[in-house]
């Protein structure tokens, strides 16, 4: 009923949009004197107390979370946003439909809100159900700026006691930047900080080393669920959180938002199994759900009932199992939620190596002009061949299947839903069955292919039919999903915000998109202003989501009506991957506000190419090295510097350009001593030539110098214990005597220099270390990262 309402009302605006697209300010105001709602936000940095320290942190209204915005469908909103913070700032209303000057994405559709500045936002509620708001500058989300929106129908329709809003949060003691910053450089001190850290020794100890050598052939580590250490995830701002207002008997609707800036959790309940009645603030067709994935940004309601003989315990366990936080309800003994297995990233690499998964798409393209999205869909992610089988071993191959799915699920709906996802997930299954029949197929392969289908939203049915009329022109576009591990970048189709321009959809239009998911990731993409259809089992009851959770190498489809008019962002809402290029803007190409003519679109693009540096000291017993860089997408600065206690000294200063992920050409000058042992001569040359990250994760480095000495360098590193890694460098020089005098009967001179160390990670900043290196000799000493 609800929804058909909404979708007269959309309808009625697409009038609107059509009359009104010259002017998009006459769609805005409360012409109708709607009952007004005001509230004001003030958004302050101050020390704050989380997971036992106390750091700086942004607050609204002194709070993580600000606080619950409770509105009426019907009223007109009036939010003033104060900002008494020393950097801009923005509020951005997750999932509401309001007109697009208030979106507050800022420099896209809304000015920034300057430090000392209030900003009034003004809009029609035109929906009803639980959504929230966060900051859209950069990660301010993740120092606290985000709280929820509570919208009350006209009339009530369900039927439940009092309700609460559960507030979902990460949180970490490191400022956000430094955070993306520690991802940019690749530092594995993270996965060792949350115990997912996979070394060596644990993947040969599991007999996983044949999948973990397709995995570097690949260029990959290993399978990677969560990039962020978190200290603590938190409830409503507390790890741990009690409601003993809730009497035995009472139904309490619970309003849950997933408001992390990178964390989706496993939500699990005690006591009876809840009802799950709303995702992403639209009502679905009711239907009891204990255990329930929360995408980043994603919200599901659920209904529960107090129990006589104690209190629910309402829990979230961090995907990668990295962390939990629980709310109870009621009072009396705990009915526990149930346990959440860590999962196993070893054998997930193993599952995936036995699919022949093909990874490594490029999340930067030597050329990102060329249109080359169907070759890559291709290319890479799910491979078909080799996946064929007999028919007897087909026969095999179900029952296992079936057995796997009863064991997981409890009602033979579920696994009904769950054979069903597996044909929407558009590998072997079809192929194999309709073509060729010949051939063979691993067992593994198959329970492989289940992997991820846990994440599937076939328990989402909307009450009524979200299709659009067959006459409506559809318009299909494909996002591949790519990213780079190695080098943190996120992007679509291999690139990045910073390099592609807005994708054009019309009104009037249904504009269908193919998500897929190329990377070893979760993510939960969300578009602005809107709702999508998430097409899933229930077909012509698929539901509405503002937000849809991509899994690793799965395919989803989503469309929706174009009734809007302007510019609305669609991205990745893991912070990191969008700060790191994974986002697009979607216009409906109608002449941009005035207001926002002193605000380029072009920063916010700026922001997702920003510019990381780090470095490194070793000081050691035989020698001491300085390591600078300077990094953004497509540019590279390094210094370099090693010097030998018994004088021998190697110091180079580069400038590299990536031609794609893996490939840069770079110049630059280099100084060496010309004798060994002293430092009476030193050479300096220039240098320039390739770097490449090979499959097997090696560097090499490929250059010649001005005396016309051609080098070659391979460099790698393993971690082989938890926290230990051992590293290796060996570089061959050669010179034929086309500028150098070399001595009389030698055709070439050559040099060899190598070294091997091992690296002992104390914390984030500080590594023991120890090496030989053939210029200095051996020696041991300490590595700080700064
Ligand atoms: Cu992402």
């Amino acid at each position: 009923m609800k929804i058909k309402k909404y979708i007269i009302i959309i309808q009625l605006l697409f009038v609107g949009a059509i009359s009104f697209s010259q002017n998009p300010e006459a769609r805005e105001g409360n012409p109708d004197n709607l009952p007004e709602h005001e509230y004001t936000l003030t958004l302050r940095e101050e020390m704050v107390n989380k997971a036992d320290k106390e750091v700086m942190g942004m607050t609204v209204n002194g709070g993580i979370p600000g606080p619950t915005l409770e509105f009426t469908e019907g009223e007109y909103a009036v939010i003033y946003v104060k900002n008494e913070m020393s950097v801009e700032t923005s509020i951005h209303w997750h999932g509401l439909i309001l007109p697009n000057f208030f979106d507050g994405v800022p420099y896209l559709t809304t000015p920034p809100i300057e430090p000392g500045h209030t900003q009034k936002y003004e809009f029609p509620i035109k929906q009803s159900g639980t959504y929230w708001y966060h900051s859209h500058t950069m990660l301010q989300e993740q120092s606290g700026v985000f709280g929820s929106i509570v919208i009350q129908p006209k009339e009530k329709t369900l039927d439940y006691d009092k309700e609460l809003v559960l507030m979902l949060s990460d949180w970490t003691n490191e400022n956000p930047h430094n955070v993306l910053r520690n991802l940019k450089r690749g530092t594995e001190w993270y996965s060792i900080a949350k115990g997912t850290a996979t070394p060596l020794n644990k993947v040969i100890t599991k007999g996983a080393l044949g999948a973990q050598i397709d995995f570097w052939r690949q260029r990959m580590e290993g399978a990677d669920i969560a990039d962020v250490y978190y200290p603590a995830f938190l409830i409503n701002g507390e790890e741990k959180i009690e409601y003993p207002q809730f009497k035995a008997g009472e139904k309490v609707r619970l309003r849950i938002i997933d408001g992390s800036a990178s964390t989706s959790f496993w939500m699990t309940f005690g006591g009876d199994i809840p009802t799950l009645i709303s995702s992403d603030g639209l009502d679905v067709v009711p239907v009891k759900k204990n255990k329930t994935f929360i995408g980043v940004a994603e919200t599901y309601d659920f209904i529960v009932e107090i129990p006589q003989d104690g209190k629910i315990e309402y829990r979230i366990t961090a995907q990668d199992g990295s962390g939990m936080a629980s709310a109870f309800l009621g009072s009396g003994k705990v009915l526990e939620a149930q346990d959440v297995p860590r999962p196993d990233k070893i054998a997930m690499m193993q599952e995936m190596a036995k699919m022949k998964m093909k990874m490594g798409a490029p999340a930067l393209k030597y050329n990102p002009g060329k249109d080359e999205r169907f070759e890559m869909k291709e290319k890479y992610g799910m491979q078909m061949d080799g996946m064929q089988m007999d028919d007897s071993k087909m026969e095999m191959k179900k029952d296992t299947m079936m057995k796997d799915h009863s064991k997981m699920n409890h009602s033979k709906m579920e696994m009904k839903k769950d054979t069903m996802m597996m044909d929407h997930s558009k590998m072997a299954m079809e192929k194999p069955l309709n073509k060729d029949m010949s051939g063979d197929m691993k067992i593994g392969g198959m329970q492989g292919m289940d992997m991820f289908s846990e994440y599937n939203y076939d328990y989402l049915k909307s009450p009524e039919k979200t299709t659009y009329d067959k006459d409506i022109p559809v318009n299909e576009i494909l996002l591949n999903l790519t990213g780079n591990m190695n080098r943190y970048i996120w992007s679509m189709n291999g690139v990045p915000l910073s390099e592609t321009d807005k994708i054009k959809i019309k009104g009037g239009q249904v504009t269908r998109i193919t998500l897929n998911n190329l990377t070893m990731m979760h993510h939960p993409m969300h578009l602005h202003g809107h709702f999508f259809r998430v097409i899933n089992e229930n077909g012509e009851y698929s539901p509405l989501k503002h937000t849809v959770n991509v899994p690793p190498m799965k395919e989803i489809t989503i469309e929706f009506y174009g009734e809007e008019y302007g510019d609305w962002f669609f991205h990745c809402h893991i912070l990191y991957h969008m700060m790191g290029g994974m986002a697009r803007v979607f216009s409906y190409d109608t002449p941009r506000d005035e207001r926002l003519a002193e605000y380029p679109v072009s920063k916010l693009v700026k922001e997702t190419d920003l510019w990381y540096s780090w470095g490194m000291v070793d000081g050691a017993s035989h020698m001491t090295e300085l390591n600078l860089v300077t990094s953004n997408i497509r540019n590279q600065f390094n210094v370099t510097a090693e010097y030998g206690w018994n004088e021998n000294l190697e110091a180079e200063v580069s400038y590299e350009r990536y031609l794609f992920d893996y490939l840069r050409v770079f110049g630059g000058v280099n100084i060496e001593n010309e004798m060994e042992d002293s430092l009476d001569e030193l050479n300096t040359t220039a240098i320039a030539g390739i770097r490449y990250l090979t499959p097997y994760l090696f560097n090499l480095d490929v250059r010649i110098d001005s005396e016309l000495r051609p080098q070659l360098s391979l460099s790698r590193e393993i971690m082989i214990f938890p926290r230990t890694a051992v590293f290796g460098v060996y570089e061959y020089q050669a010179d034929f005597g086309w500028v150098n005098d070399i001595p009389h009967g030698d055709s070439f001179e050559k040099e060899v220099t190598w070294s091997l160390g091992l690296e002992y990670l104390l914390s984030r900043n500080f590594s023991l270390m120890g090496s030989y290196d053939n210029r200095f000799g051996a020696g041991g000493g300490l590595s700080i990262r700064f």
